[in-house]
């Protein structure tokens, strides 16, 4: 590691959660949110292609407002509309937490194998996401090791912040819990709205592209892959400099984050 005198070294990996750890919103969060739906009797249901256009709202009372607001805006009217929205998602979570307990959504590639070798590495890790903190934990347990959660210093989640992504504010959050600057971290994002959160608190971003994010505007990420990849299964590269390397290692990494620092 060819660190330069008062150059800031990398310490910390910060990953965002749904569509970054796991493809978890076509067959988690939507059909959660449909169970919901149905328990209750509503008509509503989210089909994937609807959902694609209700994800460009984050959090999920956000979400079921605003499609509320241009598919149902009789709910809205309801005295107990609030109160009604937060049940829904309350019920929304539970049917969530059912569907990961039975190890129903996999991680994407290299997910666990980088963030072992992290840990190896010294690297610290967090997380900053705007879904609800169970769900995060219930992922990590599931489909990381059962021990998962207390591989991260911070988990920074949900309503914690009161405003969601594209705000910095879980970043930002986060970052205080951690008492490091965005330039000793890198964050790693799968979504225009994650990348506006990360790069607005500083943060240089690594961008790996999910199933509903392939078409999103990625500008200002240092690189974007279809993945982090495994030695077995490269990753494909949209853009970016790999070094020659055909997945994301810490060696990789530490590259990265030094070329960030040398060029700010
Ligand atoms: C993704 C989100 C979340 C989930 C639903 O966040 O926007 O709202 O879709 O979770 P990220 P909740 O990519 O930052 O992890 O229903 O618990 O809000
Ligand atoms: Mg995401």
């Amino acid at each position: 590691m060819a660190i330069f005198p008062g150059m800031e070294a990398l310490q910390a990996l910060i990953f965002d959660v749904d569509g970054t750890l796991a493809d978890t919103e076509r067959d988690g969060h939507r059909l959660a949110f449909n169970a919901a739906f149905e328990a209750v009797g509503l008509p509503w249901r989210w089909d994937a292609a609807l959902y694609g256009e209700l994800l460009q709202v984050t959090g999920g009372k956000e979400r079921i407002r605003y499609f509320c607001e241009k598919y149902a805006p009789e709910f809205l009217r309801r005295p107990d509309a609030d109160e009604a929205i937060r049940a829904l998602h309350a019920a929304k979570t539970k049917h969530y937490l059912d569907l990961v307990a039975k190890g129903g959504i996999p991680l994407q590639p290299g997910v666990a194998r980088l963030m072992r070798e992290a840990r190896l590495a010294g690297l610290r890790l967090a997380i900053a996401t705007t879904t609800t903190p169970a769900n995060v934990t219930s992922l990590l347990k599931a489909s990381l090791a059962p021990e998962a959660e207390s591989w991260f210093e911070v988990i920074g989640a949900g309503d914690v912040v009161p405003k969601k992504k594209p705000a910095p504010d879980i970043y930002l959050w986060v970052l205080d819990k951690l008492h490091l600057p965005p330039s000793a971290c890198i964050a790693f994002e799968d979504s225009a709205n994650g990348l506006r959160a990360s790069l607005a608190a500083g943060l240089p971003t690594l961008v790996t592209e999910s199933e509903y994010t392939l078409d999103h505007d990625f500008t200002g990420a240092f690189a974007v892959l279809s993945d982090l990849g495994e030695p077995d299964k490269p990753c494909e590269v949209r853009r970016g400099d790999m070094h020659g390397k055909t997945f994301v290692d810490v060696e990789l990494l530490r590259l990265w984050h030094e070329e960030i620092i040398r060029n700010r």
